[in-house]
């Protein structure tokens, strides 16, 4: 088993509550690659739900679940997204680093997503997978994070690792932010629910 996969399943344990995770990101950022190495071998269940041009995938384990979705750039398959929002309690947002091109793209849907009124008000963390790493000639993480305005982001945790979603390479060090993340504001919200 992977450090990341592993890393999860130790926090399964310790999640009293369903926790769900958005994993979003312009199409061919590399997110359905990179959740492979982050879904258990047994999870419940993985679905790929295809329509034209919008897909969804998910799978659950234990009180842990992802949500899979691309942000097309079409503003025909908002609604669709925005129905998770108000569930949420963490988002990976996986950047193509080689794409200069859309990186425009991807900075304009990040911050529609974290204007969006079920997602502004949440304290929930943000983990950036500045992916692709392997490719010559790809931005850094400190260019991702510049050319996407990240320091705008003042009020959730977030943090911005490289990836390459192809060997795994990366992924644990993000989810493991991740998960310590997830395991302080459980503590949070139970002294918060205890008083
Ligand atoms: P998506 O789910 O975000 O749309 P995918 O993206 O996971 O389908 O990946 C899109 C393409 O990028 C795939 O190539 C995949 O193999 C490739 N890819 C994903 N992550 C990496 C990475 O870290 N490095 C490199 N070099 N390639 C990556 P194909 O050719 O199958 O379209
Ligand atoms: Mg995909």
């Amino acid at each position: 088993m992977g450090a990341a996969k592993s890393r999860l399943k130790s926090i399964f344990g310790f999640l009293n509550h369903e926790v769900k995770i958005l994993v979003i990101g312009l199409d061919n950022s590399g997110k359905t690659t990179l959740i492979n190495h982050i879904k258990p071998s047994k999870a419940s269940s993985f679905e790929v739900a295809p329509t034209v041009g919008y897909s969804v995938e998910t799978f659950t384990k234990h009180n842990l679940s992802f949500t899979v979705m691309d942000m097309s750039g079409s503003s025909r398959y908002r609604s669709l997204w925005e129905q998770y929002y108000s569930t949420i309690s963490a988002i990976i947002y996986v950047i193509d680093s080689t794409d200069k091109i859309r990186l425009c793209v991807a900075r304009d849907e990040l911050e529609e997503l974290l204007e969006h009124s079920e997602v502004k008000s949440k304290g929930c963390p943000v983990l950036f997978f500045a992916n692709k790493m392997d490719v010559p000639g790809a931005m850094t993480p400190l260019e991702v994070m510049t050319e996407m305005g990240l320091q705008m982001i003042t009020n959730k945790a977030w943090h911005i690792t490289s990836s390459n979603a192809l060997t795994g390479a990366g992924v644990d060090e993000g989810i493991s932010w991740l998960a310590d993340k997830l395991l302080e504001r459980q503590d949070y919200d139970d002294r918060s629910y205890r008083k």
